[in-house]
């Protein structure tokens, strides 16, 4: 093993909604240096709040494009005064928030290739941009583009079978049919469109860097059985889209090495790659090191949980990506908005605010909850599409309030139940050596991992990365540097941290859950047909 001054270093990056962070990992994957920039405290100026503009509609949500340039300038100085070799950096790859998307001005790709050493980016790039506020995926204000996509395409299904998602309003071909309908002078003086993944990867190569295959997935108009753009979303979104997308490339790929501009200004080497950013949800799967039967739940704020599919099925529900990591596998994708702050409200109404409370009161209850089963959508649920609380007996009867500790093993089973069902229905399914790696703030709560193990019927690991998205970018570096000679992801990060064995399921709840699943899911369409009438 090479040590000292000479080590190689590999850079991973991530510009997610509320900051930019990066970790430097040495050949052992071990994090040499951790850093980052908070838009909102950091670059007052841009007047954002958690990282976005929400505007007065309440729909539209943006960001503005020059706070992203202006914080990867303060975050390179920040990582110079504190005496990074960038010399010895050899690849540097990242991920951005998925969907959102950059408009580029005619003449930026000659402003990107002549990029002064002696000034900062955003000096450079002040007049890059035909749309300055860039729009993010908290925006919802796409709705008829959304409907007029699934129309021109045959149906929502259709849309989802073609992109592995039905039409979504946060995703990029909706907003650039938005901008196009809405804007077109801005359109008209567009030379290209990036995703804040391709935009921040052509910030490094000093021009236009390709969208990669899994954050392409994100957008509502890539084919994710060819790979390729498909004909028919882009016609139905807006005129010259080829043009202005350029082309997509596999996630794996080397885009080239950095331009001239980091070389002379912060001493990167000529030979450092630059490979191919992707989007957050994606490089969490790598930082994860998910694997094939492997499904990972994230329990923040609101709830994801990602998995490894080797045969799309896409869904009306859910999202289905290109994996980032191999160019044959997929990745499923779920949100939920109700996560830790129902839980949350839960435990303040239930146990007093004592998550200690809360989690004796899941010690007390068994596997099954007597029958007892709820859902608790205390705002608009994304999966499925439905709000309210709705309780039911073992009778299958409605009704209108369960004791505290039943309603405490109510709420987490269902929320778990609610994940399962919707995983398997992308295509998941257990087998022999699934694990479900658990993140997040509430994974801290053995308690909680155990409803969540007995209900996957699989033992449940724990992993602390609160960095997950950072950390699979360095990963992503360092295997794009050797994925052409075909060696695996999985070789590359051998090393990484191993996640912790927390719980391993009760004997009896396999059986307990495989017939409450089935109840939940006459439940669910009961709850579904109520919050539509
Ligand atoms: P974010 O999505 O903002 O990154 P985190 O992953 O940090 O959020 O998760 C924060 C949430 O973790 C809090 O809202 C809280 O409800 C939950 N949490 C923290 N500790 C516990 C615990 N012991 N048991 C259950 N939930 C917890
Ligand atoms: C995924 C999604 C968010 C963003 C921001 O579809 O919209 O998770 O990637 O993190």
């Amino acid at each position: 093993m090479s040590s000292g001054p000479d080590r190689p270093l590999y850079l991973g990056l991530d510009f997610s909604t509320q900051q930019l962070k990066v970790v430097v990992l040495d050949e052992d994957l071990s994090p040499v240096h951790q850093d980052g920039v908070l838009f909102d405290s950091e670059l007052p100026e841009f007047r954002t709040q958690g990282g976005v503009h929400v505007h007065a509609d309440g729909l539209t949500v943006t960001s503005p494009v020059l706070m992203w340039v202006k914080a990867l300038d303060l975050l390179l100085e920040k990582m110079k005064r504190a005496g990074l070799d960038f010399s010895r950096v050899r690849a540097v790859s990242g991920s951005g928030q998925q969907h959102g998307s950059v408009f580029w001005r005619r003449g930026a790709s000659q402003t990107l290739d002549r990029l002064h050493p002696d000034q900062n980016l955003h000096l450079q790039l002040q007049d890059s941009f035909s749309v300055l506020d860039s729009p993010v995926w908290m925006d919802s204000s796409s709705g008829q583009q959304c409907q007029d996509l699934q129309a021109a395409v045959g149906g929502a299904l259709r849309l989802a079978q073609i992109t592995g998602s039905r039409a979504y309003e946060r995703f990029t071909g909706n907003q650039i049919s938005k901008l196009y309908q809405s804007q077109v002078d801005k359109f008209q003086d567009t030379e290209r469109i990036s995703l804040v993944s391709s935009f921040a990867a052509s910030l490094f190569l000093g021009h236009y860097a390709a969208i990669d295959y899994s954050d392409g997935s994100g957008m509502n108009l890539l084919d994710i059985r060819t790979k390729s753009w498909s004909e028919i979303c882009l016609e139905a979104t807006a005129p010259d889209l080829h043009r202005l997308l350029g082309p997509v490339l596999p996630s794996t790929s080397v885009l080239g090495p950095v331009s001239s501009y980091f070389v002379h200004r912060y001493g990167f080497s000529e030979s450092c790659r630059v490979v191919a950013f992707t989007g957050d949800n994606p490089a969490s799967l790598a930082g994860m090191r998910l694997r094939q039967g492997d499904v990972a739940v994230s329990l923040g704020t609101s709830d994801t949980v990602f998995l490894w599919i080797q045969e799309p099925r896409p869904a009306l529900e859910g999202h289905v990506l290109v994996s980032p990591v191999d160019l044959q596998a997929y990745m499923a994708l779920l949100c939920f908005k109700n996560g830790s702050l129902t839980r949350e409200r839960i435990r303040n109404q239930c146990t007093r605010g004592s998550w200690e409370c809360f989690s004796a009161a899941l010690r007390e209850t068994p596997p099954g909850n007597n029958g007892n089963i709820g859902f608790y959508f205390d705002r608009m649920e994304i999966t499925p599409p439905a709000v309210g609380i709705h309780r039911f007996d073992s009778n299958d009867s409605e009704v209108s309030r369960f004791c505290p500790e039943v309603e405490v093993r109510a709420l987490v089973e269902g929320q778990f139940l609610s994940r399962r069902l919707h995983a398997e229905r992308l295509g998941y399914c257990i087998i022999s050596g699934s694990r479900v790696l658990a993140t997040g703030g509430a994974s801290a709560n053995k308690d909680i991992l155990q409803v969540l193990s007995d209900i996957f019927s699989a033992p449940v690991y724990s992993l602390d990365l609160s960095n997950s998205a950072c950390l699979g970018s360095a990963y992503r570096a360092l295997h794009g540097l050797v994925a052409e000679s075909g060696v695996s992801f999985y070789d590359v990060v051998k090393k990484g941290p191993e996640p912790q064995l927390v719980c391993t399921p009760q004997p009896s709840a396999e059986q307990v859950y495989d017939q409450m699943l089935k109840r939940f899911s006459q439940l669910e369409e009961r709850v579904l047909q109520s919050s539509h009438t």
